[in-house]
């Protein structure tokens, strides 16, 4: 059985290959992209059971995903392609430096997902389940469906970890508020960015986000620090240094990553600090590579860089 648990939406991606944009771009690289299923992946490659679930159209695009994240060993049992919507699909381009994402989401299968596609057994069986403030900005069943997922993992004594991962093309920042906040004081683990801090609380003040916290029950990671990733628990803050990214070539996926390498980290039992640690280096090695999830090292690779092991090229 999985000891994380995770679910929302996966889309079919395209990007241009070269360096025109998505409107005088030929040709395009095809993929496939979800948070959640970024993380599960990340969580799979470093050694432990995951498992996501979603629903996916019955499609070609559906099917390719399906394979994809099951071929990376996560357990898609819970998975479901469905009849009668499409599986959603994410164009994403950087054009001038500046990444752009355009969405064609609505009404897709996974939008449609309800409360009673959460399976209890599956959840309560979990050490951790880990969900996004993507899933609930998808409508209201999908906003029923997290509240659902998170009541059963409390129900059970399962973990809730918790990366907001604010989307403001999809809903606005107020209503993104109405949802968040209140999911964040029921998680264990928040992870958020700084930046998205500052638009849930409505401050770009350092000291009062972090007496926020403070009032949380959940240990907070905070992303996206200047040179850091903050730790705040019972009341103090540690911060944890950024591993280098020599050559970033796309930065999209790095949270993702983050999530998926402190996890894996709270499942060897390291401390939060520790396992804030090993979020922040496989943040690094996700931007040095393309695309969301093909970056994501297997557990030997982060070994390796931590006992500062030297490469042999050939
Ligand atoms: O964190 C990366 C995700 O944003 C990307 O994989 C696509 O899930 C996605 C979304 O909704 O933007």
């Amino acid at each position: 059985a999985p000891e994380v648990v995770t679910f929302g939406e996966t889309m079919g991606l395209m990007m241009p290959t070269g360096v025109k944009g998505i409107e005088y771009s030929a040709q395009f690289e095809k993929s496939f992209a979800g948070a959640e299923s970024n993380v599960a992946i990340g969580v799979a490659r470093l050694g432990h059971r995951v498992g996501w679930f979603g629903h996916l159209g019955a499609d070609p695009l559906g099917r390719y995903a399906l394979k994809q994240i099951r071929g990376e060993g996560v357990d898609v049992t819970r998975a479901r392609l469905v009849e009668g919507a499409p599986t959603g699909l994410i164009i994403r381009e950087v054009v001038g430096g500046k990444s752009s994402v355009f969405y064609y989401r609505r009404h897709s299968a996974a939008s449609l997902m309800r409360p009673e596609h959460v399976d209890e057994a599956y959840i309560s069986q979990a050490k951790l389940l880990h969900v996004t403030g993507i899933t609930p900005a998808l409508g209201e069943s999908c906003r029923d469906t997290v509240r659902e997922a998170v009541r059963l993992a409390r129900k059970h004594g399962v973990k809730v970890c918790f990366d907001p991962n604010l989307r403001l093309k999809l809903w606005s920042a107020a209503e993104a508020r109405s949802f968040l906040l209140p999911l964040a004081e029921e998680a264990d683990y928040f992870l958020p960015g700084l930046d998205e801090l500052k638009l849930l609380y409505e401050t770009e003040d350092f000291d009062t986000i972090v007496e926020r916290l403070g009032k949380l029950q959940a240990v907070s990671i905070v992303k996206g620090g200047e040179d850091c990733t903050y730790v705040v628990e019972n009341g103090s803050i540690a911060s944890v240094p950024y591993f280098k990214a020599e050559h970033v070539v796309d930065t999209v996926g790095a949270g993702d990553g983050f999530c998926a390498g402190f996890i894996a980290g709270l499942l060897k039992q390291y401390t939060h600090v520790e396992a804030v640690r090993i979020g922040n280096l496989i943040g690094s090695m996700v931007v040095q590579a393309h695309g969301d999830w093909e970056g994501l090292p297997t557990w030997a690779q982060v070994r390796a860089v931590l006992n500062n092991e030297t490469h042999v090229e050939r």
